[in-house]
């Protein structure tokens, strides 16, 4: 899609930090950081969310890459987060499916 950023990115139009890279999936750092570790992982077709992510049968290509960052990053051990917002409660910015791997730091938000 020519006006979705990360699209964009997949394309080279917009420059990041690429740290992992399969024939589907793109991860790179997320340019406003919430923790030591903050990878975004995209698959490289454009897809709008988590369901169609799953529909696509893309989820596992990105889930697999989530863990292959985590592991690259060595955060396996301490623990990590793979995040997907979805809506205006979550904050939701960008709107092609992306998960966010957080790590790196105690989280703060306990869930359960
Ligand atoms: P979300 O709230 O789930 O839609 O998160 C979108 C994330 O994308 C947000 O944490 C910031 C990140 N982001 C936005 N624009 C760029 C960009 O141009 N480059 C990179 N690397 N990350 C971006």
């Amino acid at each position: 899609m020519s006006d979705c950023l990360f699209c964009t990115i997949v394309a080279g139009g917009i420059p990041a930090t690429v740290v992992h890279e399969t024939p589907t999936t793109l991860a790179f750092r997320d340019i406003n950081p919430h923790a030591p570790v903050h990878v975004l992982v995209i698959p490289k077709e454009h897809v709008e969310d988590a369901a169609a992510l799953a529909q696509a049968g893309l989820a596992n290509d990105v889930l697999l890459a989530a863990a292959a960052v985590a592991a690259q990053e060595g955060i396996v051990e301490s623990g990590y987060r793979v995040i997907f917002n979805t809506g205006p409660d979550a904050g939701r910015t960008v709107f092609h499916a992306h998960a966010h791997v957080l790590g790196g730091t105690g989280l703060s938000l306990r869930l359960g």
